[in-house]
This record gives C-alpha cells, sequence and structure tokens, in this order.
C-alpha cells in the first residue's frame, strides 16, 4: 500500500470500529516510516471527527463512537510509541503539567499532546481526566512546571478552564506560570478571552506554542495568525 492508501485504512478502520485492522494499519505506517504525526492527524483524528459528526447528526449513537474511541486508542499506541521513539533524545527543556478539566473524560487528544511535548524533550505530568481546580493547583504548587496546559471537549466543560485561571490568581501562582488550553470546545478567541498565554489549534500548534511561551522559538511567523495571543 502507498502512504496515502495506508493512512485511508487507518481512517476508515477508526471510522468503522475495527481495533485489529487499526493497529495493523498502524504498524504498518511505522514500517514504512510514514510521518506517525501526519498519520494521526490525517488517518485517527480525522477518521474520529467524521465518527463525531455522525454521532452529532443522529446517524451514529453512543455506543459506535464508544468503539470508535476504543480503536482510535489502540491505534494511537502503536504512533504515540513511534513519536517517542523518533523524538529527539536531549535535556530536558521544561516542565508542563497537563489534564483534561473537570467534568470532561475526553482524554484521547490531550494524551497525543502529552506525547508529542514529551517527545520534544519536555518533562510532562498528565493528571488524566476530570481534574478539577483544586488538583490543578496541587499539582503547580507540587511539580512547579513552567506551563500549565488544560484540554476542554465540551462546551459545557469549557468554563472550568477560567475557573482553573482564577484559582491561579486566587492562590498567587498566575503570575509563576504561563496557562496554554485546548480541545475541541476551545477557539483562540476564547482562550485571549479568559487569559490564557497560549492556544493550541492541534497538538503540533500546541507544542510549538508551548516553546513560544518559553521563549525558545522566537519567531512569531511560525505561528499563524490567530494563535499568539500575548
Ligand atoms: Co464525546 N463528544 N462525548 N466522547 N466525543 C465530542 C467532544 C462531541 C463534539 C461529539 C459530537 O456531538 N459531535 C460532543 C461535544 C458537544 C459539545 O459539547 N459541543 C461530545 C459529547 C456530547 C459527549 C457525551 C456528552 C456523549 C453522551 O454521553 N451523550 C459524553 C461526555 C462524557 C464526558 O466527558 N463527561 C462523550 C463521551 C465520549 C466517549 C467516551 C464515547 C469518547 C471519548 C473517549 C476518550 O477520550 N477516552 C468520545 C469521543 C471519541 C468524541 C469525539 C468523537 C472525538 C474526540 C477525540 O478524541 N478527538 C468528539 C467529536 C470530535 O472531536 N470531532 C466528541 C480526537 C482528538 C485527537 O482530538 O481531542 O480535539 P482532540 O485533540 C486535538 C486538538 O483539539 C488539540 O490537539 C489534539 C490533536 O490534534 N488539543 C490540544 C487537545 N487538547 C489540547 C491541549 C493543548 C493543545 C492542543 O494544550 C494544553
Amino acid at each position: 500500500m502507498n502512504d496515502l492508501d495506508v493512512i485511508a485504512e487507518l481512517k476508515q478502520a477508526v471510522i468503522e470500529g475495527k481495533p485489529e485492522r487499526a493497529v495493523a494499519a498502524a504498524q504498518q505506517i511505522v514500517e514504512q516510516q510514514i510521518d506517525p504525526v501526519e498519520a494521526y492527524e490525517q488517518g485517527l483524528k480525522s477518521g474520529i471527527s467524521e465518527v463525531g459528526d455522525g454521532f452529532a447528526s443522529g446517524e451514529l449513537f453512543l455506543p459506535d463512537l464508544v468503539l470508535s474511541a476504543e480503536t482510535m486508542k489502540a491505534a494511537a499506541v502503536v504512533l504515540e510509541a513511534e513519536i517517542t521513539r523518533s523524538g529527539t533524545k536531549r535535556v530536558k527543556v521544561g516542565k508542563v503539567v497537563l489534564g483534561t478539566v473537570q467534568g470532561d473524560l475526553h482524554d484521547i487528544g490531550k494524551t497525543i499532546v502529552a506525547t508529542l511535548l514529551t517527545s520534544h524533550g519536555f518533562d510532562v505530568v498528565d493528571l488524566g481526566v476530570n481534574v478539577s481546580a483544586d488538583g490543578f493547583i496541587e499539582a503547580v504548587n507540587k511539580e512547579k512546571p513552567d506551563v500549565l496546559g488544560m484540554s476542554s471537549l465540551l462546551t459545557v466543560t469549557a468554563k472550568e478552564l477560567q475557573n482553573v485561571i482564577g484559582s491561579l490568581k486566587e492562590n498567587n501562582l498566575r503570575d509563576e506560570i504561563k496557562v496554554i488550553v485546548g480541545g475541541g470546545a476551545v477557539t483562540a478567541p476564547y482562550a485571549e478571552e479568559i487569559e490564557a498565554d497560549g492556544y493550541g489549534q492541534n497538538a503540533e500548534l500546541g507544542v510549538r506554542m508551548t516553546k513560544v511561551l518559553l521563549g525558545m522559538d522566537q519567531n512569531p511567523l511560525t505561528i499563524p495568525a490567530g494563535e499568539k495571543l500575548r
């Protein structure tokens, strides 16, 4: 299979909820040395987005969503291992505490952001999903990260991002760290409104934004318009 065909097969396996097929396609992607981040976005993310659209329009149901999500996670393990393996081995460049906000159980996007940050040399503390404002504050106090990253996929949980930023201020921690937000429920204008320091539309842009915030990437031209907030 050529590169495009194998990515298309990965996407189709997610849409149809076939874990074995998805894992086999992911392994083939690794064998053919196709960029695993590209395969993640064009295969896995694109496939699960179609399933999400089908769910939103009422053509698909929760069990379909669950099956496709499980399929995506099975194949993601293979691609994430390759992203980690091929990541540059270097001295740690900064520390990031990361989690999905309270009330939100979506972990797939947050996990790929964690993997990509790790492969770029960041020390990542992944708090998981459904993390309360107190949970984030406790972790910031304990880990003393350079950056706090938060993910939100649900419209109803997006306000939690603002809540956590408020808690950081109340605890006199806001000036100590940079805050970056992302996930399907977040947009660049919303990130700006809640006074986050940065927004990542996808995992790669999230990593780039993290580097910009820490002064490692000085070139504003590398950040598409609207994504550089401060
Ligand atoms: Co849910 N879900 N879901 N879901 N789900 C959405 C988000 C939804 C848009 C589907 C739809 O209706 N079209 C909809 C939300 C509507 C809304 O609020 N606007 C929805 C709903 C309604 C629900 C439930 C309420 C359904 C129900 O029970 N009736 C329920 C809520 C549960 C809860 O959280 N409390 C629910 C449950 C689930 C499953 C458990 C079945 C499953 C999640 C499994 C899991 O994560 N372990 C699931 C899934 C899979 C989805 C969709 C289809 C896919 C999400 C995903 O994994 N995308 C989603 C529709 C969609 O997104 N198109 C949907 C792939 C992932 C790689 O992308 O997470 O966006 P994403 O991450 C990206 C970027 O956003 C960015 O980088 C990643 C890589 O590019 N990014 C960051 C993410 N975080 C970042 C942080 C950063 C920077 C970048 O810096 C810190």
